[in-house]
């Protein structure tokens, strides 16, 4: 692979470190005018410098001139449920005459709906599907991606949904981080025994999953009507037992007491947290672990927004993202999500720039690679149609990015 020198950057914009940045130095960006940033063969970053960009041999660097434009790490969506079957549609009419996202899910529809629709779906017909969600990500800037399984809910098809991630993350230049997330719901069949399915999740296939090396992550739905604070806990002790890190589920409509066991789980994040308490906070203060928020999911339930700010101010790490899922979240636009939370938690561009990159990349222990432009951090990277780093959260709902760079490779051009 040739070098890249990426020259003429009107401002580079990056948190900067290797690990979440929560406080005041969570809205900390080293602005860099007129920039160059230069990889090696790998497509890592080597120098980053300010005017004059260094001589070069000849054809020894592939270059870009960006123009005079803003550049950034590249997006982190840290929350996405990308392996599905169908959609939702339906539920969307029931919701505006007024069910609520818990009844739908009590009375079969919701997350139990999706699980049919995945168990009768092939691996291509999921691949496909997901495939055309990962085009449209990587066209907004999105160069690694978080992918939960949990509508299969049974063994075979959970191992399907992880088995179509590994390929995905194959075939395109989106790096996909695998979570299990067989503790979604109880599917139908386990309801009058739901023990029996929690032990066979916890003793036969955390287990397998982790040998198998199909997942990173062990999540739960931690959630009134769907698992308690007790179960959850049970279930991502499992997942640890076998490696799998423990991210969770919680506070996204009751607050059941399922963030408040990130302190003692040492949880690498906690998801949703909109009606998380003080107690939650500080629990999350205490296990470093980062707080993933999910702002298009409050617009689209019409709830309120999570106390971001409590947050910040109580030393935890924000990170965003999409929840894309066929119910909650049925987009995958990153951007939006950036507009509504500088807006909806009044996050200032620098802090939000910081939780889409930086915070989502500790998010999926990932802050050692990715998550912001400096030497040795791989050269993942958007060009965008702006100057500075108001314009993009400012605009609503357009797609800004321009390039998007992988690995030091351009993989996509708007
Ligand atoms: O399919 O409804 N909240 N899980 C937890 C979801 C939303 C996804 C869904
Ligand atoms: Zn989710």
């Amino acid at each position: 692979m040739r070098k890249l020198l990426l020259h003429n950057i009107g401002l580079l914009a990056t948190p900067q470190g290797f690990a979440a940045r929560a406080g005041a130095s969570q809205g900390e960006i080293l602005k860099l005018e007129n920039a160059w940033l230069m990889t090696d063969e790998n497509g890592r970053i080597t120098e980053i410098g300010r005017g004059a960009c260094p001589e070069t041999e000849p054809g020894a660097y592939r270059v870009i001139d960006a123009d005079g434009r803003l550049v950034t790490p590249g997006l982190i969506d840290a929350h996405t449920h990308l392996i599905f079957g169908g959609w939702r549609q339906n539920e969307f009419g029931l919701k505006l005459h007024g069910a609520t996202y818990l009844e739908i899910l009590a009375a079969g529809g919701g997350i139990l709906s999706t699980v049919r629709s995945t168990r009768a779906a092939s691996e291509e017909e999921l691949k496909a599907q997901a495939s055309g969600a990962l085009k449209e990500m990587l066209s907004f800037g999105v160069t690694t991606c978080e992918a939960k399984s949990g509508y299969g809910l049974d063994r075979g098809t959970e191992l399907k949904q992880l088995r179509v991630i590994r390929e995905l993350d194959r075939e395109w230049p989106i790096d996909l981080v695998p979570t299990y997330l067989g503790a979604h719901a109880v599917p139908a069949e386990w309801k009058e025994d739901r023990e029996e399915y929690i032990r066979r999740l916890t003793e036969e296939w955390i287990p397998e999953i982790a040998r198998e090396g199909l997942a990173e992550f062990c999540d739960v739905f931690c959630e009134k009507g769907v698992f308690t604070a007790e179960e959850s806990r049970r279930i991502l002790e499992a997942g640890k037992r076998h490696g799998l890190l423990p991210k969770i589920h919680a506070d996204e409509i009751e607050a059941i007491g399922g963030t408040e066991l990130t302190a003692e789980l040492k949880a690498v994040s906690a998801e949703h947290l909109i009606v998380c308490r003080e107690s939650g906070i500080e629990a999350m203060a205490k296990g470093g672990t980062v707080a993933c928020l999910l702002p298009m999911t409050s617009f689209y339930l019409g709830s309120t927004y999570a106390p971001a700010r409590q947050m910040i101010d109580a030393g935890v790490p924000v990170a965003v993202a999409s929840d894309y899922n066929p119910g909650s979240c049925p987009g995958l636009n990153l951007q939006l999500a950036m507009t509504v939370a500088c807006l909806k938690y009044r996050l200032t561009p620098e802090e939000m720039l910081t939780a889409v990159t930086l915070n989502a990349a500790a998010a999926i222990r990932r802050a050692d690679r990715i998550g912001s432009l400096e030497p040795g951090k791989q050269a993942d990277l958007v060009i965008w149609k702006a100057r500075d780093l108001d314009y993009l959260p400012y605009r609503l709902g357009s797609n800004l990015a321009y390039f998007v760079i992988k690995n030091g490779e351009v993989v996509c051009a708007n």
